[in-house]
């Protein structure tokens, strides 16, 4: 009976008592401990009569028991479908109906809210902890630790991510075994991870970076991780004299170098430091390497495709560049109207094909369509170009999209939110930069005639329905906003009118 997911990432380290997780406490839970835990998740949620395929909706804090919970449903075929902590009920409510999960697990605080959405859809609702507690470990631990992993195919789907679209609805992003695998393999080659390394890990593990970049890396070469519940510079600078690499978004190399006390000596054991979800800047990376003489590894990924470019670990990483495309990995830039390729060099929409590309959307075949060509190619919505000696550089999107601190935030989702308060005629949201999170949002409104807008009730609204991450950090009333001839409003304009707003003064 095979299950490559599982087999490859966490049964080969069956039975060892070699170090999985470094706690921040001190405490170190080996492989065999944490399979032990994974096993004892599986029987607890075969019990609930799950059938492989079916959707998990976890949205609890990071633990080991989280990352369990992940090893649970590739050992059981369940479909593991991480959501940000942030999210309110509201948006929760999306997700799990859209997704029409099975089991939803949660914090006790949130137990409440989401109980009437799981009843709604016949969903069974689990609490899980940051330490631990809740119903979904107390039915675990009264659990054989043995489970016989379920049979499945690399082409089985084995996670959801849900990821926002230019109209402002979420999209489920399905990714199979061999999505997940394929990619794992390729970054511990191209990045030299070995059982030796010891990865510093304090990004979310609800999205691509945290999870399937660094976690499956971690257990595909059986290395170990210091596992931080978030991004604390305190405990960052404690403990990295103790990691061999760190993964991390811009956001974490800003602060990182920010604080007088990460010197070149706190760093110079390091291995190396990879950051990607959001651009790097290029004056960040030659700091960096003013400070450390480490240069950052730069690479470039999405949901949808996980990684699929990436600086070379032993050749030139040049700053403002992601790299090359892995070796698994066709990458063409194109015609954004036509989809022709360009000649080399020209900026146009970067596509990418291989076996790190997902499925397509949950239950949305236009958007799919609409997205992934028939030939397997995925128009990725970021703008691009190759230089002469093969680099690919990022230089902007073409979709709606603003990145904070590593988060994608879909403009649509809060002008949407933002029309419908009372005396809004309209609203535009955009980026701006911001010191640390490198964007931030900004919402712009314009009021209907005659009417005062009433900011901050407008803002306690936002709050109530959207996650903190996504509110406007600044609302700008305006008697109207600037179009072009077609009606369209210019983003641009308004990003140059306002780009100032948190960078000076
Ligand atoms: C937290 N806040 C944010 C924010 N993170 N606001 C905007 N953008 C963010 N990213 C809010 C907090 O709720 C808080 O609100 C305030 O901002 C300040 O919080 P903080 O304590 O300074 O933030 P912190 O908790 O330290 O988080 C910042 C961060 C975190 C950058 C460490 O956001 C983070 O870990 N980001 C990583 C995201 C990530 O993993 N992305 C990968 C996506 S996968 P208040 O109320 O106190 O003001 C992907 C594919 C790929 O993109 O290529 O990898
Ligand atoms: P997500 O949908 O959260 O997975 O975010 C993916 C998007 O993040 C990509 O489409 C890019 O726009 C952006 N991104 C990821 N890595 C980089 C990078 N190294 N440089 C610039 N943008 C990046």
């Amino acid at each position: 009976m095979a299950n490559s997911l599982y087999d490859r990432l966490f049964g080969i380290h069956a039975g060892k008592a070699t170090p999985f997780l470094h706690l921040p406490d001190g405490q170190v839970l080996t492989h065999a401990a944490f399979l032990d835990m994974a096993a004892r998740l599986a029987n607890a949620l075969m019990g609930l009569e799950l059938e492989p395929g079916d959707r998990v909706a976890v949205q609890v804090e990071k633990s080991p028991e989280t990352l369990a919970l992940y090893a649970a449903c590739a050992q059981t075929g369940l479909i593991f479908l991480p959501l940000n902590t942030a999210y309110t009920t509201t948006e929760l409510q999306y997700f799990i109906e859209n997704s029409g999960a099975k089991l939803v697990v949660c914090d006790t605080s949130n137990e409440a809210g989401l109980t009437p959405i799981a009843q709604a859809q016949n969903a069974h609702l689990a609490t899980l902890n940051a330490d631990g507690s809740g119903s979904l470990m107390r039915r675990a631990l009264g659990m054989l630790p043995a489970f016989e992993p379920v049979s499945r195919s690399e082409d089985d789907l084995a996670a959801f991510l849900y990821t926002s679209g230019t109209t402002g609805r979420s999209k489920g992003a399905m990714l199979t075994q061999a999505n997940l695998l394929s990619n794992a393999e390729t970054l511990v080659q191209e990045w030299r991870f070995t059982k030796d390394d010891v990865l510093l890990h304090a990004l979310p593990i609800f999205h691509t970076h945290g999870l399937f970049v660094a976690t499956n890396v971690v257990l595909a070469s059986s290395g170990s991780m210091i596992f931080l519940p978030k991004f604390d510079l305190d405990n960052i600078l404690r403990l990295m004299p103790e990691a061999t690499s760190m993964m991390g978004v811009p956001t974490f190399y800003t602060r990182l170098l920010g604080d007088d006390r990460f010197t070149g000596d706190l760093a110079r054991h390091m291995r190396l430091f990879i950051s990607g979800s959001a651009p790097l800047l290029a004056e960040t990376h030659e700091q960096f390497v003013a400070r450390t003489g480490h240069r950052i590894l730069e690479r470039y990924g999405m949901t949808e495709t996980n990684m699929n470019t990436s600086n070379p670990y032993d050749g030139e990483r040049r700053a403002g560049t992601v790299g090359f495309p892995l070796p698994d990995v066709e990458l063409k830039v194109t015609d954004p109207e036509t989809g022709a390729p360009l000649p080399q060099g020209e900026i146009g929409m970067i596509e990418v094909r291989g076996p790190n590309v997902f499925k397509g959307y949950w239950q949305m075949p236009e958007k799919t369509a609409a997205e992934l060509r028939e030939d397997g190619f995925f128009i990725t919505g970021d703008l691009g170009r190759v230089d002469e000696d093969g680099y690919v550089h990022i230089v902007g999107r073409g979709k709606d999209l603003i990145i904070s601190g590593g988060y994608n935030i879909y403009p649509k989702e809060i002008e949407l939110l933002l029309d419908d308060q009372p005396g809004v005629l309209e609203s535009a949201v955009i980026g701006v930069p911001h010191p640390d999170f490198g964007e931030t949002v900004l919402g712009i409104l314009v009021p209907q005639p005659g009417q005062a807008l009433d900011l901050d009730a407008i803002l306690a609204r936002v709050q109530d329905q959207l996650a903190r991450f996504k509110h406007p950090r600044k609302l700008i009333v305006l008697d109207e906003l600037p179009r072009n001839t077609m009606g369209k409003v210019q983003k641009n304009a308004l990003r140059e009118t306002y780009k100032d707003s948190f960078t000076q003064g």
